[in-house]
This record gives C-alpha cells, structure tokens and sequence, in this order.
C-alpha cells in the first residue's frame, strides 16, 4: 500500500507541498466535498461554487496526469459530509501507510487534522504550506524578536529576501514604499477597463446547479458567476490586469465609485488563495511590467506590497496568535449585526453600494471591506463574532487565515491594537472623499445632527468619547480626543444623542 495525499479545497495547486514525492503506482489523492465546510458559516454561492469547481477541475488535472484521485462528491449517499469522516472511511478503503497532508488555512481545520491519526489509526504528516514566501516557523522568529508586529518591516526583508523590486540592497527607486502617491480619488468620468470574466463550462454549471439547489438560501446570487476556476484562467486573470488595469492601479487603490465595483482591482485573491496563482509569479509579472516601462513603479510596488508584505505578513500573525486571537474583543463591542448587512434596505448610499455589489460578486475592494462596511462596525460596536462570520461568508477570497486579521485586527481594532496602531475610525468626510456615493446618497456628509444628517459623523465622535480612555496614551488618537475636548459640551451631548437615537434604530 502506498500513502493517501489529502488536498483540500484552498490547495487546487500542482506543486502543493502533499503532493511532493508522490507514487502515482502507489498512492492515492484524496479530494473531499463536504456539507460543514459548505454551512460552517452560511458562504456565498459563488463562493461555494468556486471552491467546488476548482476542486473538480484540479482533480481531473490531475487524472489527466496518471494519479489516482479518490475524489468524493456531496452528493455521494455515502458521504459522511466531515472532513474527520471522509479521512476515516477513505483510510478503511485504501489502508495507506501514511497520511499526508499540507497545512491548512484555517485553525478549525487544522484541529480537526490534528486528530487524523487518532481517528485512523494511520500516522499523519502535516506539511509546510510551500506555497507562501514565509514559512510559519520562521515568522514566527520574527515576531518572537518583537513587541510591535510593524508590516513594514516585514516586507522589507521579505523584499530583500526574494530580490522583488530590488537593486543590489536597495529598493528600486530609492523608496521601500510609495503609498503616498496612491491615494487619488476617481476622475469623474474615469472608466476603468472592465476585468475578464470567465464563462461556466460543463464543470461549472453542474456545480451551480448542485449549489443553488442545496445553499439557495445563502446570501448572495449565484447567477453571474465569472471567476476562474483553472490555473489556466487565472493565469489569463492576471495577465489581463497587468495589461489593462495595472498602469492605473496605484493612485486609485483607494477610490470608490459608484456601479464601478472593481475600478482598477486585480481581482486575483480568490485564485491566490485556493491555489490556482502562484503568489511569485504574480509579483514577477508586476515587476517586469515595470522593468519593461508598460507600468509605473507606484503601482508596481503597491501590488507587490499586498502580495510580498500585506498577504504574508496576516498569515504569520493569525497563526502565530491563534486561538486566542478570534475571542479577543478589546472595545467590548456587542450589538449584533443589522440586517442591511444581509441585503436588509438602508438610507445609506456607501453601506447600499458596497453590500450590493458583494451579493452580486462576492467581492468588494479593501476600501469598501475596511472604510465602509468595516467602519460601520467599528463605529457601530458590532459584535466581532458576528462581523467576522459575515467576512468569511460574503467574499469568494475569504479564507481565516486571510480574513480575521484583516477584519479583527485592522477593520474593527477588536485585537486592541496588535496589528494597527490606530482604529481605522472615520467619519462621513473620508468616505465624501473618496468616493461619490454622497452624491446620490439621502444623508449629507457635511451634517451631524438632525434630518439628513450622515450617521457615520454622530457615530464616529460617539466612539471616540466612548474610548476616550483607553486612547488617551495612543499619540496617533491625541487629535480627535482634542477635538472632542474643545467641543462645546451642548454640541457633543447632541451628537451622542443622535448616535443613540441612530443606533436604536438598527434591527438585527
Ligand atoms: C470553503 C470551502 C467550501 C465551501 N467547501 C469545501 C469542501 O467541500 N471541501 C474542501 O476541501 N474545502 C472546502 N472549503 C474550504 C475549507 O472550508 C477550508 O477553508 C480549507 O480547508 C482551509 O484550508
Ligand atoms: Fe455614506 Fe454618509 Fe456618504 Fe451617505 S452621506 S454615502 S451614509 S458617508
């Protein structure tokens, strides 16, 4: 007998660390489609749906190739619909004398994976998840070595480490960093070129057909669905952003614009994450763009950042500070999620527009998810359980590993600061900024009180009198808690009133 490669279904990729040495006379891969991974939090359709159909289309890569898959459906009879389960009755079946695996994305996962080899009775090797630049031991080096976890420092030996936009020892340009240029809002009349989309094939469509008769109920239209779902079309994804969408990316990373969901997104997470993008490839065809001058090295280089810095850098945190850090809720934040979130009406154009286009995609930018809808629970108090289940579930590229440092930690500060050094608190003003949603919108950025007044201003001076202890010793809080000081009491008294008044009026 030979051994049983497990590959689940964030892993659809050809040098995946579990199927190094692998014996195709011997050994088996087994792929598993299972209902708790499909309703631990109730996932978007085209989230399902492209974990699914990038499951089947990798597994029939890889028959195509001469390797055994065991490859078990959900709608197999016999499927036990656990992944504990799966691993338990496949061991029976072949009778490996190991279990390989490749580590995965998720705590949950991981401890579930833990006890294979009780449940089996067969010894189970975990793997280093190869497919990331920093290996967990050693960021976890790094943060042991430090008090505060600064993403740029990470990056930059990250950067010296691979050579990514790098001279010899120094940065290309002079500059690690050039974020400051990336901060434009949308000209009016800008349209950005509009990403490929990816038409269902035989594959696909079944899957659609299996998910909207079994997840119909979850939020989100499974109709529309366009992601890739092959290293192929992902290849082609990135390929069509670095032409069209790259040169532009950097100065408008920030803005929002109405029935612009995508503006100049690379939309490449969901393959990134799942396995069909290789993390170095993507960074490579950015810089060569740039060495080749189609691309300006602002833009460049904020892309690498995410990928290279940002990406890895949440990665090494989540599991470094795991389990301790999903229960964490340092504002004591406790209001449950309102309905608009789910697709419930709302008054408020930016929330409306962002929670649209993610129930038609499955997908809003890191401005929308952080300033927006982040915001809102920030400002809000939402309970951090429910707004990070809603992150996982909402968006195709949602893994935990990825999505609860991001929402936790930098979007609703319920870490206490570990990862940011501030809240990302802000008021009706930044979001008038950086967007036109205002424009349309039945509240007026400009007002904090009475008819028309914009909720984000009341409830934004509200959370700083709120935790005006707590950041009375952060100097990036000292200016708001100024502000606040020198508020004519009657003003403050009315705005906190009106932030009650609002907040009361928000059904779960
Ligand atoms: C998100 C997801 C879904 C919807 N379905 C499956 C599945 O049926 N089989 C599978 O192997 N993985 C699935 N996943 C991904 C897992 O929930 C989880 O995110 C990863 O296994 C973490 O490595
Ligand atoms: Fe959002 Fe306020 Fe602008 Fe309306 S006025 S879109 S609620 S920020």
């Amino acid at each position: 007998a030979g051994s049983m490669r497990v590959v689940l279904g964030d892993q659809c990729a050809r040098d995946l660390a579990s199927l190094r040495d692998l014996d195709p006379a011997r050994d088996t891969v087994l792929m598993m489609e299972v209902q708790a991974e499909c309703t631990y939090v109730p996932h978007h359709p085209q989230k399902i749906v492209l974990f699914l159909s990038a499951m089947r289309h990798f597994a029939r890569a890889l028959s195509a190739r001469g390797v055994r898959v065991d490859y078990i459906r959900l709608d197999d009879p016999a499927n036990t619909q656990s992944f504990t389960g799966e691993v338990q009755r496949a061991a029976r079946r072949h009778r490996p004398v190991r279990i390989v695996a490749t580590h995965p994305g998720e705590w949950r996962v991981l401890q579930g994976m833990e006890g294979w080899q009780d449940a089996t009775g067969v010894p189970v090797e975990i793997r280093e998840d190869t497919r990331f630049f920093c290996p967990l031991p050693r960021f976890r080096a790094w943060a042991a070595r430090r008090k505060q976890y600064r993403m740029e420092f990470f990056y930059r030996e990250m950067r010296r480490e691979t050579g990514l936009l790098m001279e010899g020892d120094d940065p290309v340009g002079g500059q690690w960093n050039y974020d400051a240029e990336n901060r434009a809002a949308l000209p009016k009349g800008l349209v950005p070129p509009a990403p490929l989309r990816f038409a269902p094939d035989d594959i696909t469509r079944e899957v659609i057909a299996l998910v909207a008769e079994r997840f119909g109920a979850h939020f989100g239209d499974v109709a529309g669905f366009a992601w890739p779902v092959t290293a192929k079309e992902a290849r082609a994804a990135l390929d069509d952003f670095i032409r069209q969408r790259l040169p532009s990316f950097g100065g408008y990373q920030d803005a929002m614009a109405v029935g612009q969901p995508t503006l100049f997104h690379a939309l490449i997470a969901p393959s990134l994450n799942i396995g069909l993008l290789d993390p170095m490839e993507a960074c490579r065809a950015a810089e060569d763009a740039w060495r080749a001058g189609r691309a300006p090295l602002n833009a460049v280089e904020g892309f690498v950042r995410q990928i290279l810095g940002w990406r890895e850098y949440v990665r090494g945190l989540y599991w470094h500070l795991m389990p301790g850090y999903a229960a964490e809720n340092a504002l004591g934040a406790d209001r449950p999620l309102p309905a608009f979130y789910w697709g419930a009406a709302t008054s408020m154009r930016c929330i409306e527009q962002a929670v649209a286009q993610t129930r038609f995609l499955a997908y809003a930018h890191h401005i929308q998810r952080l300033m927006v809808t982040g915001n809102f629970a920030l400002l809000a108090g939402l309970a951090p359980a429910e707004v990070n289940a809603w992150y996982l579930a909402v968006y195709a590229d949602a893994v935990e590993w990825v999505e609860l440092p991001n929402t936790h930690g930098m979007a609703i500060h319920a870490d206490g600061g570990v990862m940011a050094s501030k809240p990302y608190a802000a008021s009706g003003a930044y979001i008038n900024r950086m967007s036109d949603y205002c424009v349309g919108c039945a509240h007026d950025p400009k007002q904090a009180t009475g008819p028309r007044a914009c909720p984000f201003n009341a409830l934004y001076w509200d959370f700083i009198a709120r935790h005006a202890e707590r950041f009375a010793t952060n100097p990036r809080m000292a200016m708001p808690l100024r502000s606040l000081a020198k508020m004519d009491p009657r003003k403050r008294a009315a705005l906190r009133a009106e932030a009650a008044r609002f907040l009361a009026t928000l059904d779960a």
